[in-house]
């Protein structure tokens, strides 16, 4: 490890992902600020910290409620030198021409607006400093489309795309961009995705192996801790029992 990150910004902390992420950081001292909407997980996150820790209750989808929230981080937490865009999500997977349109709108705010509006207001204090790193949790399934993926595979891809394109305009400012882009790892993804049927959830994982949210914590902090000269522009985890399928035919009778 060559650089510990200062003031660590970890949006969506209240979940698998997130949770892995705070330990991983407050393990090597940094602070933390612990983003989460449920301002009771948050606080309680909070307060387990043994090192300083701030929480930062707003949706993500609730853009005016993001500006405010970052404008009243206290001043001792405003030298974010990392800010981990985790928060997000996906919501079905019905073919897309079954797909509920809420959902669909869901999903662009979370893994879209949300992000790019936290990026955006925590930036500038990043170039001013001319330190920083934005870590955005993308997906394999940015890189690889499957049946009922639309939406949740497209934002992920506009990830993927925006974190690169992003690296371009930080040129010359020492300021670095990763996509993470995680397979399938046993979290709540799959409740979340499935609205809470246990079963469905637990099926997903059901006789395999699966990742942790502990691995991909791991490599967000090797992306993090890498020297100052290096940036890690994606980085794409499955577990050994996921690879691919060939392409689907449709065949004539
Ligand atoms: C989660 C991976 O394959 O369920 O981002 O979309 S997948």
């Amino acid at each position: 490890m060559t650089y510990k990150p200062h003031c660590v910004l970890i949006t969506g902390a209240t979940g698998d992902f997130g949770r892995a992420f705070v330990d991983r950081f407050a393990a090597i001292g940094s602070k933390i600020i612990v983003h989460g909407r449920d301002a009771k997980k948050v606080d309680a996150i909070v307060k387990a910290l043994k090192v300083p820790a701030y929480g930062m209750v707003c949706d993500i989808t609730d853009t005016k409620g993001i500006a405010a929230a970052i404008d009243a981080i206290p001043d001792a937490f405003k030298d974010i030198d990392l800010l981990v865009n985790n928060a997000g999500g996906a919501l079905g997977l019905e073919k897309a021409q079954e797909a509920n349109l809420t959902d669909w709108d869901a999903m662009i705010d979370m893994n879209v607006r949300g992000l790019v509006h936290m990026t955006r207001h925590i930036l500038p204090r990043m170039v001013a400093a001319k330190r920083g790193h934005i870590i955005n949790i993308g997906s394999t399934a940015g890189n690889w489309p499957y049946p009922g993926g639309h939406v949740y595979c497209a934002a992920k891809a506009f990830v993927r795309q925006f974190s690169l394109a992003i690296r371009a305009d930080l040129q010359g400012t020492h300021c670095r961009v990763t996509n993470v882009e995680p397979g399938m790892v046993e979290t709540q993804f799959s409740l979340a995705r499935f609205k809470g049927d246990e079963a469905r959830a637990k099926s997903v994982y059901a006789n395999t192996t699966p990742l942790k949210a502990e691995d991909i914590a791991e490599a967000v902090f090797w992306c993090a801790t890498c020297p100052p000269h290096m940036n890690v522009n994606s980085i794409e985890i499955m577990p050994t029992t996921q690879s691919f399928s060939p392409l689907a035919v449709e065949r004539f009778a």
